[in-house]
């Protein structure tokens, strides 16, 4: 007989938290750190999966795993992400249920690893083949690609995703994959013209400096001297333990054509170039100064040659901008600061440009050729929750997102699931827990929401400005606060007389987070000015011209594009709302300590994440319940083989047939509730313990089968 280790023979710490004795928080950081401590990284609540970041490498996802995850049940050996994989997977493929997996945590708390892990498990036990591989090889590769010009070093995490990604990988009804369909939300792109202290830029522009042959940077005109261009920031290079060479190297065979690399590679070159063009005053006898560009290096004059650009018409594009009033044109002059700031948009907004069309472009390459009905399994890993010393725009965004997702998990888990016994005429007893709605309502109400007010301020007329924008939040949230029914909505919105000038707070499901409105207005309104998009139209580049296509003269388009804010939310919104149409699996990812390193378990710093997650919440709501149900149908199917009265068919209410079977099995009593229309059960080893039986009943069955078989020959 196989030998199996059970999460139940478990011997460090207890698998799942649904079984921890006694339960408080105590035990549950306890139970975690004495699990960490033995390499034992995952934990269940239920089919929760909690992972905790190990910084380092452990031998627990070798080809050898996966085969002992490989169909088998959930509880039936130590908790690993592999079966949470595994499970999502088989849903899938044998009850054809859509299934999206959820993973959460702050930043560097692991979900970008637990997300490629998930997807490399699921490559690895999903069909066979050379065209299924080819297919699988292609999801995967898209990986390496979209890191390096989406991921970043920030001070959380050396490779921090600047981007959110959702990534549906679609199948065929056996279970083979199709290809699969990414969307991206909102890349952090002012990161491209200015980076924190001890923060880096994208990737890309280390590895493309580093890991670039001689020739390739001759032809792209770069250096390969990092201080070269002003992008890149000099005090953090060199990241320990990232080979931006090797990194290049991966990057490289992504499954583009050698000319479209080529061409991508012309534009981030392009983009350190345009860092480097510096602007001088010149004089008008009108007293005004206008910016001119100021050439020492030639920079100007080789990015124009790299995207075929006419050096006058960049020039140009760099001293006036064209106004129009009143149906006239009108060109008014830039002054240096001006100049700056339109270089920096147009570097900010061709990098976001370009990420946007690899994105489109890797969808191409992996998109499902048939058009056959596919079953889908999403794979959401977005920016986790951050506060820094200095919250701008994008950390707001960030963490806008990160409450929703927030949301999702309260709706689908501790709402819903108490929905369901008091649908089902379950017992219950309720349980309390923090409902972040209210920050989200604060964001992102329609009226009065501080993106709507935002948005509001970013379209009057007039002197708008970052500090009339947070009079505005001040006065509406105060005024707020005279009525009763919105006071718990503003109560998150904290102010103070502590609160430094320009800034506001914002009490967050995960902590509290200061806001500086410096750059609101301006990031949201997200302009780039007409005669830049023009100017980049005119390149022979063609690349380039696709990303501006509003620069294109024939289609002059004088409505204002939506603002940043405004379309963050709406792609949010329909992620949501695409989620809520499949059954979720949850990652949990926790950050063990704030140094980045291996061995450490900072108690504080997991309890917080434990407490904001609300993940004792979760236990709580799953001990009080019962962790399984089934309808009625699947359970009698499923186990009507291991008793006589339900075998092989059973004549009556389906209900019935379950009791009768559950009774000849000699499963006590207190161990099911009988809801409508499903069958609750309250320990995994209920589950387990049947299943085991089923096992033995199948393999009687197949040895009978063989020697009938064999009698026949
Ligand atoms: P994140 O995605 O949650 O942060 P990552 O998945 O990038 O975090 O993890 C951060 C770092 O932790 C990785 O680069 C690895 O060094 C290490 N790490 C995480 N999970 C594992 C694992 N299972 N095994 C070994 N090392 C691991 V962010 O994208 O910043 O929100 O925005
Ligand atoms: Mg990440």
């Amino acid at each position: 007989m196989e030998v199996k280790t059970s999460l139940l023979d478990n011997m460090i710490g207890v698998g799942d938290m649904v079984l921890l004795e006694p339960l408080n928080e105590d035990s549950f950081i306890e139970n975690l750190r004495n699990r960490f401590d033995h390499n034992e990284i995952y934990t269940y609540i239920g089919s929760v999966v909690i992972s905790m970041n190990p910084y380092r490498s452990l031998p627990i996802y070798t080809p050898q795993k996966v085969e002992e995850y490989r169909n088998r049940n959930f509880y039936e050996l130590s908790p690993h992400i592999y079966a949470l994989a595994d499970e999502a997977y088989r849903s899938l493929r044998d009850q054809d249920k859509d299934q999206c997996i959820l993973i959460t945590g702050e930043s560097g708390a692991g979900k970008t690893e637990a997300s490629k892990l998930v997807m490399s498990y699921v490559a690895a036990v999903c069909g066979k083949g050379q065209e299924v591989n080819k297919v699988k090889e292609q999801l995967l590769q898209s990986n390496p690609v979209l890191e390096a010009f989406g991921n970043a070093k920030t001070m959380r995490n050396d490779n921090s995703s600047r981007f959110g990604k959702y990534m549906d990988i679609e199948f065929d009804f056996k279970g083979d994959p199709l290809g699969g369909v990414i969307s991206n939300y909102l890349l952090e792109k002012s990161r491209v013209c200015k980076q924190p202290r001890g923060e880096r830029n994208f990737h890309i522009f280390y590895q493309l400096l580093s890991g670039a042959s001689d020739d390739t940077l001759m032809k792209l005109k770069l250096d390969r001297d990092f201080s070269k261009y002003n992008y890149l920031s000099l005090d953090s290079a060199n990241v320990n333990g990232l080979d931006d060479a090797a990194s290049f190297r991966t990057v490289r065979i992504v499954g583009f054509m050698e000319a479209e690399v080529q061409s991508v590679l012309e534009l981030v070159a392009a983009v350190l170039k345009l860092g480097n063009i510096e602007f001088k005053p010149e004089s008008r006898i009108n007293g005004f100064d206008e910016s001119r560009v100021k050439d020492k290096n030639g920079e100007t004059i080789e990015m124009c040659e790299l995207l075929g650009i006419e050096q006058s018409v960049l020039e140009r594009a760099f001293s006036y901008r064209t106004v129009e009033a009143k149906m006239e044109k009108m060109s008014t002059t830039l002054n240096v600061a001006q100049a700056y700031y339109a270089r920096d948009a147009l570097a900010k907004n061709l990098y976001s440009r370009l990420f946007s069309w690899l994105v489109t472009r890797i969808n191409e390459s992996i998109k499902a050729q048939a058009k056959t009905r596919h079953k889908v399994m999403g794979v959401l890993d977005i920016y986790g929750f951050e506060i820094f010393e200095d919250n701008s725009f994008e950390q707001f965004i960030i963490n806008y997102c990160n409450e929703k997702l927030q949301q999702i998990f309260i709706e689908l888990t501790l709402r819903e699931e108490q929905e369901e016994y008091i649908r089902e005429d379950i017992e219950w007893t309720n349980i309390e827990y923090f409902n972040n709605a209210v920050i989200c309502d604060l964001i992102e109400n329609n009226q009065n929401g501080i993106l709507a007010m935002l948005d509001e301020e970013c379209l009057r007329p007039g002197t708008v400005t970052d500090d009339t924008f947070l009079d505005k939040l001040n006065t509406i949230c105060a005024e707020h606060q005279h009525f009763e029914s919105r006071l718990s909505k503003n109560s998150k919105f904290l102010t103070d007389h502590s609160l430094p000038h320009s800034c506001f707070r914002i009490q967050h499901y995960a902590g509290k987070v200061l806001y500086r409105v410096e750059g609101f207005v301006d990031k949201n309104n997200d302009l780039l000015y007409r005669d830049l998009s023009q100017a980049m139209y005119k390149a022979t580049h063609s690349l380039m011209r696709q990303l501006f296509p509003e620069g294109n003269p024939a289609k002059v388009n004088l409505k204002r594009p939506p603002t940043a804010g405004f379309q963050f939310k709406a792609s949010v919104g329909v992620l949501m709302k695409n989620l809520q149409t499949k059954n979720p699996n949850y990652i949990r990812c926790i950050k063990p300590n704030d140094k980045k390193v291996a061995h450490i378990f900072t108690d504080s710093l997991v309890c917080h994440q434990v407490r904001y997650l609300g993940l004792m919440e979760n236990v709580r709501v799953r001990r009080a319940g019962y962790a399984f149900r089934q309808p009625y149908e699947s359970c009698l199917e499923r186990y009507k083989m291991l008793c006589k009265k339900t075998w092989p068919q059973w004549r009556g209410p389906t209900r019935d047939g379950v009791e009768v079977l559950l009774t000849d099995c000699s499963v006590p009593s207190e161990e099911f509730a009988y809801g409508r229309s499903k069958i609750f059960i309250r320990n995994p080893r209920t589950l387990f313990t049947l299943e085991e039986r089923r096992r033995a009943c199948l393999e009687d069955l197949a040895t009978l089968i063989q020697k009938i078989y064999r009698g026949w020959k």
